[in-house]
């Protein structure tokens, strides 16, 4: 058994990882296929990104019922074996947890909006309307209000899609019904959860109107995040469900987590969670109003990266809390041309990056097609697939006034859907990952970025972080030694170093 401070996380995306029976969408039996490679790659664990049924408004992170498996993606016998699978190869699976929101499709929405004495309505956050008006200016994660009209003069709260509805954590039937799903995957076998936004379970009381004297809608930032409650409900969650299994993962997303919320989520005598990601690096040159904010043209130098390495990596020193470490996810463009130069040096640019990741203290995730040096595809806009990127656009043009040619440039640019593109396999039709069309294109270059040709490759990218997992997994100092920063103010070069007892690198 592997605890978290020795795991390697391997993220997959389903929809884009492996299609098995051709219809051109990845599915779960595709990644059974490919559990061997993984497994040969060295990670312990995988994170699924959301395999419950869904109507993909936001692909996945849109649950209308979480006791069932997309149909596009499996069965419950799927998932199963998988399990299955999974335990005979000694991987664990982290499921996603998307406890914030639940689609409109779920059926206790449904009730809510079809019957108005009906008991779920308090599961959700409904309210009436202002002078004509959404009920705060909120301003909606993806754009636009937070709110979503039911009525002439009723809303409810939609923090993210319209079609992701909020839920109210306060009414503790909710947390029991969200304490019943972890049981029922923890009971199956899973190993724990990544926590979809949980850093915004609690809203702050009463839904007050964010900067009221400014006009417009107004990121709700503090109303929304971190609020005190969400401790209190991780507490009640530890206790309720963690606490009765041996040995389970945790781990918590959320944007703009401060390092002191951090470092309080994740130090163990609070008994919350295991571990934490933060967002410092993936937010680098957005502007104030998040990755849509175009105003400071996505710029950074080798010193931000520097500061923001110096201050988790101390935090983690000073205050007994611990992060979880990653370059690439399904919501960012993909790292190695974020941060690195793939017209240059684009061997360089993966392993450098890649070797930062797996050197830090803090256990190493790596996102799908990473290890074989993926790149972005910029897609046209008829092409798109990513609601956030659709319609941030549409809001730069009417909030901003950013004319649609340059709004649509930069959702080009940092669009979802760069990470999102098929698994590339092999150098055949498809890439290997389907027979057939796959739902989102295919990066062309995948005659040359595959993993068949990495994995011969001695020198390949995919053998780089082969080496490094082991590394890792055979020396303690990595996992858990200290972190120490060597020549804090040369302008380009991060130098630091880890130890255990005599053992340093
Ligand atoms: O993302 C949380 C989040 O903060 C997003 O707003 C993220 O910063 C943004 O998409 C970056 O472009 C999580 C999931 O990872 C994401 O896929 C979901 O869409 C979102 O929650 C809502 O569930
Ligand atoms: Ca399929």
């Amino acid at each position: 058994m592997v605890d978290f401070k020795h795991s390697v996380v391997y993220q997959i995306w389903p929809r884009s990882f492996k299609d098995s029976n051709n219809d051109g969408i990845g599915d779960i039996q595709g990644i059974i296929s490919k559990l061997d490679y993984l497994k040969n790659l060295g990670i312990t664990c995988i994170w699924l990104s959301p395999i419950y049924a869904s109507p993909n408004d936001d692909y996945g992170y849109d649950i209308s019922d979480y006791y069932a498996i997309n149909p596009e993606y499996g069965t419950m016998d799927d998932f199963d074996e998988l399990l299955l699978e999974c335990k005979n190869r000694n991987i664990d699976i982290l499921m996603d947890l998307v406890a914030n929101h639940t689609s409109t499709e779920h059926k206790w929405f449904k009730d809510a909006l079809n019957n108005p004495s009906s008991p779920y309505r308090d599961f959700y956050y409904f309210k009436e309307g202002v002078n004509h008006r959404e009920p705060n200016n909120w301003l909606s994660f993806f754009g636009g209000s937070s709110w979503t009209k039911e009525s002439d003069n009723s809303y409810y709260l939609t923090s993210f899609a319209p079609t992701q509805a909020d839920l109210n954590w306060e009414n503790e039937k909710v947390r029991e019904e969200i304490y019943n799903v972890m049981k029922f995957y923890l009971n199956k076998g899973i190993r724990g959860f990544r926590m979809d936004v949980i850093n915004c379970i609690d809203k702050k009381p009463g839904l007050p109107d964010k900067n009221p004297n400014k006009k417009g809608y107004q990121f709700p930032d503090d109303y929304i995040l971190n609020g005190p409650k969400v401790h209190t409900y991780l507490k009640e969650m530890n206790e309720k469900v963690m606490s009765k299994y041996d040995d389970v993962i945790t781990l918590a997303e959320g944007c703009m987590v401060t390092l002191q919320d951090a470092m309080n989520y994740t130090n163990p005598d609070n008994k919350e969670i295991d571990m934490c990601f933060h967002f410092d690096l993936s937010t680098l040159g957005y502007g104030s109003l998040g990755k849509y904010d175009f105003r400071k043209f996505y710029r950074f130098n080798a010193s931000d990266i520097k500061s923001i390495t110096r201050k988790w990596q101390n935090a983690m020193m000073e205050h007994h809390g611990y992060i979880a470490n990653f370059l690439s996810n399904h919501d960012n463009m993909r790292h190695i041309e974020r941060y690195g130069d793939i017209k240059l040096y684009y061997l360089e640019s993966a392993k450098a990056f890649a070797l930062y990741n797996f050197m830090l203290y803090g256990t190493p995730f790596i996102y799908q097609g990473e290890e074989i040096g993926m790149t972005n595809l910029k897609l046209d806009y008829h092409e798109w697939k990513d609601y956030e990127a659709i319609n941030s656009v549409q809001a730069m043009h009417d909030m901003l006034h950013v004319p649609l040619p340059i709004a649509k440039k930069i959702g080009q640019y940092v669009t979802r859907d760069n990470a999102r593109t098929p698994v590339q396999w092999s150098s055949e039709d498809y890439a290997g990952f389907s027979t057939t069309t796959p739902w989102i294109k295919l990066n062309p270059n995948y005659t040359v970025i595959n993993a068949e040709d990495c994995i011969k490759d001695p020198q390949s990218i995919y053998n780089f972080y082969k080496k490094l997992i082991e590394l890792r997994k055979n020396n303690e100092a990595l996992c858990t030694g200290t972190f120490k920063e060597l020549n804090k103010d040369h302008k380009s070069i991060l130098c630091f170093k880890r130890s255990l007892g005599e053992d340093e690198y």
